[in-house]
């Protein structure tokens, strides 16, 4: 009896061993085996390897994989593991690696890790039961899901801001007219961060395979994410503030590189316009309109039959003289590349590229071929810098015909079907892989290709914009959000989509302004060109057979708001490119959300409010579809003026307010300091000799003023002019730093514009004293008399007061 209990005993044990060992699920198991570093572990488990590695006191990566790790490589990361105080210790049950911020703990029984603050609060955790576990080839790691935990960026993602309740792909797919909750889209940034507690970290998933994150869609247990191939490769970021993470992820990722001015001026494109008579028509009729402008962009019938790097001679008999038209005109010309190369005997860029050997390829050593636009083509392998450097030099052909832009499309890859065959290879920088690796990488190293080549090729600052991407396309392109649709809930998805850009590092983000697929209506044309120079790449686009949708083609009314709201965006291009420079430096978006600098405050991820942005430190833009009459706006804690009249409003408070289509609910923070010009109708041309700085009283604040040449390279090696101005109102006091850099500013004078600063009547700087005058200013520019829509309401001004001094005043003492 006694040994039949023990022999059914043993039964059991053996299989339930053997469903465990058979198991599809396999763990991650115990920790076996333990070498620590200076600032680095390694350990085996029961069924993988892993490493952690302390990039920064802020910045952890996580290496696991069940095979023995790999060689370190990587598209994304520039950043190095910096030399970091870490402590590092261990006992039986945990090992605990410490830096100044971050506290790790990770448990060997089995493994799985925990970052705490440094007075030990939970910051995130690993779901104890789940860890990080493999089915197949595909790896995921499941996170503990925080009381109250929210979710932000995540990159191209529709949706709202807060992704909690969600779940993402990451396959970067090419989507015509995608709906708005379509998902994936063209790019790829694995990069999240996760909000709780008034504690807020980011993950930044470092692996090209298709992804997929889980922020507690259809389950309460848990956040996952995980890659259908390779090992599970993360970093782990925390501040106290999401614009350091922010700042900490693009250290890691890179950061924009100064961008050519004219490309923060207004782009006119359409698919497409041709012959070049209708592309001078267009830029001319921007001149006689005077609505500025400073770049046309040609479409793909540019081409011969679509055919890359020709000329459809035609259509575009001279385009060196077509170009150097445009330029004496202050236009710069961006054209559209498409990563297929026809399948052209005979053709030069399709026999040198062959020649090269520069194509992908099926295992058996034959061209991939698929179809596009142009009919058969095969496709440079970007992966590899053979087929890079091929591509730099075919870029000569652009700069040859004078062209300053070059905008990269269908390079997810598009093909006819979408169905690459995942047996198709790619160089993978010299680890030669599939498609499935490779694919979510391709329009990122097309974008650094295009980017390469034009540094090569092109005497200026190139722009380049991309459809496909991947973490760290900052680094080498501006991104646009393809095809979306003319309508309202497009527009203010859009607006999403950029505000999770810039949430994911990256700030030089556009839409198509008015809608890529079908017809907009007036109201919504009008909202959109008004919201469009809010955003930091402003672009009127839409594609074939739809109405024409340039400003001027949808009557008086939309042509005067339109011609208003592009030429406060040119008025405003001092504090455009100072924001520029800025996010250069500290990669903090031009346009960002409300979850940046009001994060723990809920009504900011409320569907609400969601779409409310900053545009730069200064401006908060309530965008609200154009078929509404009244909307809800929030402000969060501060002081806030209405941009056309000075109204105050205190923050912490919502309002009910009255909108109208020719009036952008823009708002500006007390305490703002915003340098404006006097307008212009391109970058080509310079203001006057006056910068007007305009500052709203409230608190303290500081502002970083940048100018340089706006399109040589010369500031790299210190040519140009950079002046920190500093509001203090608790001396009242205006501070200009020294200038620094060798360049001199355009401006000899400064206008300096007081908000909200009735008491004042003087200022002195130095010895001088000066008597402040009034004004009633006005930030929207012309109304029409003839115009019913654009006088429906009195003309509203600010009331202000102002004194022009010399541009070397160091402190302005304010006298009241
Ligand atoms: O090149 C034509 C279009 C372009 O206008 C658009 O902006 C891209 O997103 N392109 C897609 C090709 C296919 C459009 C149906």
């Amino acid at each position: 009896m006694k040994f039949n209990k023990i022999t059914l005993a043993l039964a059991f044990i053996i299989n339930i061993t053997r469903l465990v060992a058979q198991s599809p699920v396999l763990t991650t198991g115990n920790v076996e085996t333990v070498t620590i570093g200076d600032q680095d572990i390694t350990f085996k488990t029961t069924n993988a390897f892993g490493k952690i590695t302390v990039y920064s006191s802020s910045i952890i990566r996580i290496r696991l994989d069940k095979n023995p790790l790999k060689g370190d490589f990587s598209y994304a990361v520039v950043g190095k593991p910096q030399k970091t105080k870490t402590t590092i210790t261990q006992d039986d049950a945990e090992i605990t690696l410490v830096t100044d911020s971050i506290k790790a703990v990770i448990h060997k029984q089995p493994y799985s890790i925990t970052f705490y603050t440094p007075d030990g609060k939970i910051i995130n955790e690993e779901e104890q039961g789940l860890t990080t576990s493999w089915v197949g080839n595909a790896v995921t790691t499941y996170k503990k899901l925080q009381d109250d935990e929210h979710f932000v960026g995540l990159g191209e993602k529709t949706g709202n801001l807060d992704r909690k309740g969600n779940g993402y792909t990451n396959w970067n797919e090419d989507n015509y007219a995608y709906s708005i909750t379509q998902d994936p889209l063209y790019s790829t940034i694995p990069f999240y961060i996760g909000i709780h507690h008034h504690i807020n970290y980011g993950i930044f998933l470092d692996n090209t395979y298709q992804s997929d994150f889980n922020f507690g869609a259809s389950n309460n247990r848990f956040s996952s994410f995980g890659v259908r191939g390779g090992e599970m490769n993360y970093y782990f970021i925390c501040h106290k503030r999401v614009a350091d993470i922010i700042s900490s992820y693009t250290w890691l990722t890179g950061r924009m590189p100064m961008p050519p001015l004219w490309a923060l001026g207004y782009q006119q494109n359409r698919y497409t316009y041709y012959p070049e008579t209708e592309v001078l028509r267009i830029a001319r009729t921007l001149r006689e309109k005077k609505i500025p402008a400073d770049g046309i962009t040609l479409d793909i019938h540019y081409m011969d039959r679509f055919q890359l790097f020709t000329w459809n001679k035609t259509q575009f008999p001279n385009p060196v003289l077509m170009n150097d038209t445009l330029k004496s005109l202050g236009f710069k010309t961006t054209v559209i590349v498409d990563p297929g190369i026809k399948v052209a005997p005979g053709a030069p860029a399709y026999e040198s590229g062959l020649k090269e050997d520069v194509y992908i390829k099926y295992p058996d050593g034959q061209n991939y071929t698929g179809q596009v636009w142009p009919g058969w083509c095969n496709f440079t392998d970007f992966t590899s810098e053979k087929g890079r450097g091929w591509w730099r030099k075919q870029v000569k052909f652009f700069a040859a015909s004078g062209i300053s832009g070059i905008w990269n499309d269908m390079n997810e890859i598009s093909t006819w079907g979408q169905k690459m065959p995942d047996n198709v290879l790619f160089n993978y920088d010299g680890k030669q892989t599939t498609h499935l690796e490779a694919h979510n990488v391709y329009g990122l190293e097309m974008a650094r290709s295009s980017y390469e080549g034009a540094l090569e090729q092109f005497k200026e600052r190139p722009f380049i914009l991309t459809r496909s991407g991947y973490a760290g396309l900052q680094r080498y392109t501006a991104i646009w959000t393809g095809d979306n649709r003319a309508e309202e809930d497009h527009m203010l998805q859009g607006v999403r989509i950029l505000n999770s850009l810039g949430l994911s590092g990256v700030s030089f983000t556009g839409m198509d302004v008015g809608g890529f697929s079908g017809n907009e209506t007036i109201p919504l044309y009008t909202r959109w060109i008004e919201l469009g120079a809010f955003t930091p790449y402003f672009r009127n686009h839409t594609t074939l057979n739809t109405k024409s949708a340039e400003p001027w083609t949808f009557g008086e009314d939309a042509l005067v708001i339109a011609r208003n709201y592009i030429s406060l965006r040119y008025r405003l291009m001092p504090y455009l490119y100072s924001t520029f420079y800025g996010s250069t430096q500290n990669g903090l978006p031009v346009m960002r959300s409300l979850a940046i600098d009001y994060t723990f405050d809920p009504n900011v991820l409320s569907p609400e409010f969601q779409n409310q942005y900053q545009f730069g430190g200064a401006f908060m833009v309530a965008p609200f579809e154009s078929t509404r009459e009244y909307g809800k706006v929030y402000f969060p804690g501060g002081t806030w003026y209405d941009l056309y009249n000075d109204s105050v409003q205190e923050g912490k408070q919502t309002r009910v307010v009255p909108l109208s289509l020719n009036r952008l609910p823009v708002y500006v923070k007390g305490g703002s300091i915003i340098p404006m010009q006097s307008l212009v109708q391109t970058t080509a041309v310079k203001p006057t000799d006056t910068l007007s700085v305009h500052i709203y009283n409230g608190a303290a604040n500081s502002f970083i003023y940048y100018e340089d040449d706006g399109k040589s390279f010369a500031y790299k090696t210190g040519d140009f002019y950079k002046r920190t101005i500093t509001f203090n109102p608790s001396n009242r006091s205006i501070t200009f730093s020294e200038a620094e850099g060798s360049y001199p500013s355009q401006f000899k004078y400064i206008k300096l514009v007081l908000h909200g600063c009735g008491q004042v009547d003087g200022v002195y700087t130095g010895k001088n004293q000066y008597k402040l005058q009034n004004d009633a200013y006005s930030f929207l520019n012309a109304t029409s008399a003839s115009d019913p829509m654009v006088n429906a309401s009195p003309r509203e001004t600010c009331p202000v007061k102002y004194v022009v001094i010399e541009n070397n005043a160091k402190l302005i003492q304010l006298k009241y």
